[in-house]
């Protein structure tokens, strides 16, 4: 792509109203926390091997998948490395990095300390996530809702664990490190005290969160599922249940893009919580017919989100994270598209006429909004990407492709 035809887009959305130069310029200052088990199929670090659980499944044998914290980091610098800006990496707690073999209720700093060693010199933020799944006393489905008090004193203080570990990490790295609370907790069939189950997960996070931490470390986030594989009845954390405890404990609201009604837009939930809450946390994903978790497309849910996030005036409290994870393709390619793809739809969003659409709304003249948002379609949107990539030095098009096909060949021997 020509610095003509950039230049001709500039000017083109000059007559629109939109400022190219200040989208990129804002573009570039949006992080996207990257999720490290797109890595390697969500198996983790730990002394163990097996599948994710917990009504999550990564599916496919495409070869490649990282087996070491070491390949996972030298994949994660390659895929950084192909998208513009400076961006986090998303940690669960399985993926720890040491020769020590402790259980989910002794996991300690010192545990990850070579991540944040790699990011500091990788200028990366970190976030962290508890793992509450792929391990023996979660085999229930049940975790901080068991009705065994033993178990979820277990996975409390896996919880509290995390969340030291969260704070020392942003506390490291000069920057929060969101600490995202999912648990898999539900019924496959139809339970009859619904009620009970809420109360002990209630119970167990007042207990989890006790502990202050300052805010400028760590910021606790609540995720909300509709339901999972072998949860299909009930899941214990529903989003009603998420919802009042994240207003009623001034913590993160985290809305996975996979974790609702398929017809349920995602997008339109954003200004709604908004008004009861500090800042979101966005696991952005794409669900086919459930929560699948495919890469993300440059598809209409992305743009309406993007969109959303722009136009509500909430980048600035929410935390824009992934959460996808195909084992039938490069790893590393996944990430890299469905970061691209975040990006590309921000950057759409920043390029919209936004005061003129917001005008023709309020004015009730909704053939005017048609006509603006249709016509808006035809914008040399794509000019602008292509010159945002190159100032950011990264491939595209053809060139990308060439460079993730290559990158994945060479990892293709790994068993
Ligand atoms: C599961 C949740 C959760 C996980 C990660 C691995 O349905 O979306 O966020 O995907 O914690
Ligand atoms: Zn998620």
């Amino acid at each position: 792509m020509t610095k003509q035809s950039y230049d001709t887009a500039r000017a083109i959305f000059a007559e629109w109203g939109v400022d190219t130069e200040a989208a990129m310029a804002r573009l570039a200052g949006i992080p996207i926390s990257m999720h490290c088990w797109q890595g390697d199929d969500v198996v983790g670090f730990e002394a163990k091997t097996g599948a994710s659980g917990g009504g999550i499944q990564a599916t496919g044998n495409h070869p490649g998948r990282a087996r070491t914290p070491d390949e996972l980091r030298a994949d994660l610098e390659f895929a950084y490395g192909q998208i513009p800006g400076t961006h986090r990496l998303n940690l669960h707690a399985m993926y720890m990095d040491t020769d020590a073999t402790p259980d989910r209720d002794e996991i300690e700093y010192t545990h990850f300390a070579t991540w944040v060693e790699w990011a500091r010199d990788q200028g990366l933020g970190l976030d962290f996530n508890p793992t509450f799944f792929a391990h023996p006393k979660a085999d229930d489905n049940l975790t901080l809702s068991h009705p065994d008090a033993g178990i979820r004193d277990f996975w409390i203080e896996h919880g509290k664990r995390a969340r030291d570990i969260a704070a020392r990490m942003g506390a490291e790295l000069g920057s929060p490190c969101v600490n995202n609370i999912w648990v898999p907790d539900g019924y496959k069939d139809i339970p009859v005290d619904r009620m009970a189950a809420r109360q002990r997960l209630e119970t167990s996070l007042d207990v989890m969160l006790a502990d202050a931490h300052d805010p400028a470390h760590m910021l606790d986030a609540v995720e909300s599922k509709l339901f999972g594989i072998g949860v299909e009845a009930c899941t214990v954390g529903s989003h009603e249940f998420y919802l009042g405890y994240a207003i009623r404990n001034q913590t993160l609201l985290c809305l996975d893009m996979g974790h609702f009604h398929p017809t349920e837009n995602v997008a339109d939930k954003l200004s709604a919580v908004a008004l009861s809450l500090g800042e979101i946390l966005l696991h952005v994903s794409r669900p086919m017919r459930w929560d699948s978790d495919h890469v993300i497309l440059l598809n209409d849910d992305i743009l309406a989100m993007a969109q959303e996030l722009v136009f509500a005036d909430l980048l600035d409290r929410t935390r824009i994270g992934l959460d996808f994870f195909d084992a039938t393709i490069s790893r590393t390619a996944a990430w890299v598209i469905g970061t691209r793809n975040m990006q590309k739809a921000l950057l759409r969003a920043l390029l919209m006429p936004m005061a003129e659409l917001k005008s023709a709304e309020t004015a009730l003249d909704y053939s005017r909004r048609l006509i603006l948002t249709e016509e808006v379609k035809d914008l040399p949107a794509s000019a602008v990407w292509q010159e945002f990539c190159d100032r950011h030095s990264v491939p595209i098009g053809i060139d990308l492709s060439n460079v993730l096909s290559k990158y994945d060949l060479s990892v293709g021997s790994r068993l």
